[in-house]
């Protein structure tokens, strides 16, 4: 039976932006027991603060990428925080500017409530800048708990 399919999103609005994804990419490639990533396009995208958009803000590159891997949900989350660590990322205030955020959004059909990983990702189907490139990867995705991601797609983009 071949690995489960994990879905990380990164997003970058400070620094190199299309440098830091790519190394990041690489870095997430180069993982023991992951044997294959595919990454999407990256978008520029709006800020989202806590209060909403804000055109204000330095804009994001945000993309997607679907990782094949025999790592556990959790020891996969450690490494995405070491990766952000080695770029760079601080964290001071919530949803604040920042060099690397990489979010484990999904790992296969897991749903977990545990208090230090939530799967899916609890945001992760309100997010068009999480569920468009991933539709760009996948166009049969289901996000557990939410519905088909083309479902998801097209209703954020009705709305938005
Ligand atoms: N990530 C956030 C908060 N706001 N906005 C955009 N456009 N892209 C992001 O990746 C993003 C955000 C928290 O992780
Ligand atoms: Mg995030
Ligand atoms: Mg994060």
């Amino acid at each position: 039976m071949s690995a489960p399919v994990a879905v990380v999103a990164a997003g970058s609005n400070l620094g190199d932006r299309v440098e830091t994804l790519e190394s990041a990419f690489r870095e997430l490639a180069a993982l023991p027991l992951v044997d294959h990533v595919r990454v999407s396009r990256a978008l520029e995208t709006v800020a989202v603060r806590p209060d909403g958009e804000d055109a204000d803000a330095p804009r994001y590159l945000n993309a997607v990428a679907l990782v094949r891997t025999r790592l556990a949900p959790s020891v996969l989350l450690l490494e995405l925080h070491r990766i952000e660590a080695r770029h760079g990322r601080e964290r001071r205030e919530r949803w604040g500017d920042r060099t690397l955020d990489l979010d484990l959004v999904a790992w296969g059909d897991v749903r977990s409530d545990d208090a230090r990983l939530v799967l899916p990702h609890p945001r992760a189907a309100e997010r068009l800048f999480v569920l468009a490139p991933w539709l760009e990867l996948d166009p049969d995705a289901v996000l557990p708990r939410a519905g088909r991601v083309a479902d998801l797609v097209a209703r954020l983009r009705e709305d938005g």
